[in-house]
């Protein structure tokens, strides 16, 4: 795996030339692999974490990308090929990339940059300069708002774009996220879409260090959205309060209660918190790995 990103970053503790593995969940996403491949920087792990696609896609990867991994995941959702295709990353840097066009892998390295320069979390943020969507429609905009600042209120943040799953983060913050691939069965929860705002809540709750990083996204290249403005809203105002709920209820699990509150920056202003400490997640993986 070929390192990407700036020098240097050693003052802090972290790797100078981190590895990335680039997690991309699939379903029927034959069509927009060779856009999303295209742009993806050279050199990264890439992982497939495909949910039982009917179309080719399986071999549309493998056909683009010798080294490409395969996992099926265990459930289903994205939230669960996430949660599998993380536990399967060997890099020190995840980055979450969806397939069907929307997001650029070629903004990658400011994700790692921002990484690198001190942050934990690098977020995606549509909403900073330089950012921006030809996706998202005035009321999907409005809602994105307002959804953002009641999660700002809650959980003492500065997101300026909740609603957004294109992100990276060090390899060491998946216990602050505590996804769980786990065993085949019935659906859990952070197994859907419900997984973005998840993971978005409880990197804030648990005081790492987030930098937003601009980032364009751009409309699905082909097939159909899921995505409905009011379902959709509802969805992740249920997250947000289902995990306001979790954390008041038992503030020690994951995202553990900060010994001091998240620290929030735009784009690569570097400031270090603190750091979490070198682990993998507890649980041992039952994803599939092809090769494995
Ligand atoms: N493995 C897996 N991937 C999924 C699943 N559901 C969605 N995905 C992938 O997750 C990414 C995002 O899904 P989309 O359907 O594009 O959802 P969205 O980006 O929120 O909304 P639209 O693009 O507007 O429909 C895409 O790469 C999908 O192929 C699933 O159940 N399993
Ligand atoms: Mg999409």
């Amino acid at each position: 795996m070929r390192q990407l990103g700036t020098s240097g970053g050693d003052v802090l503790g972290l790797p100078a030339n981190p590895s990335i593995s680039v997690v991309i969940p699939t379903l029927n996403e034959a069509r927009n692999l060779q856009h999303v491949f295209a742009r993806l920087p050279a050199g990264v792990e890439v992982i497939i974490v495909d949910g039982r696609s009917v179309d080719d896609t399986v071999e549309t990867a493998r056909s683009l990308h010798r080294d490409v991994v395969i996992v099926h995941q265990t459930r289903r959702g994205k939230g669960n090929a996430l949660a599998c295709g993380f536990a399967a990353a060997t890099g020190d840097i995840i980055v979450m990339v969806d397939a069907d066009g929307s997001a650029d892998p070629a903004e990658i390295p400011a994700f790692v940059g921002a990484l690198v320069a001190g942050a934990d979390f690098a977020k995606g943020s549509r909403s900073l300069v330089g950012g921006g969507s030809s996706d998202l429609t005035l009321l999907r905009k409005l809602g994105n708002r307002l959804l953002s600042g009641f999660v700002n209120v809650l959980f003492n943040c500065r997101y300026t774009d909740l609603c957004y799953g294109y992100n990276a983060f060090w390899r060491r913050c998946l216990p602050a996220l505590a996804l769980e691939s786990g065993e085949p069965g019935p659906r859990r929860w952070g197994d859907g879409f419900e997984v973005e705002t998840l993971v978005n809540i409880r990197i804030a709750h648990s005081g790492l260090r987030v930098v937003e990083v601009p980032s364009y996204e751009h409309d699905r290249l082909h097939g159909v959205s899921n995505l409905n403005a009011f379902s959709d809203g509802l969805r992740v105002l249920r997250t947000i309060l289902a995990e306001w709920g979790r954390l008041r209820r038992n503030p020690a699990s994951p995202g553990r209660a900060p010994a001091r509150r998240p620290h929030f920056a735009a784009a690569a202003s570097v400031v270090h918190q603190r750091r979490v400490p070198e682990t993998r997640t507890p649980e041992e993986p039952t994803y599939l790995r092809e090769g494995a």
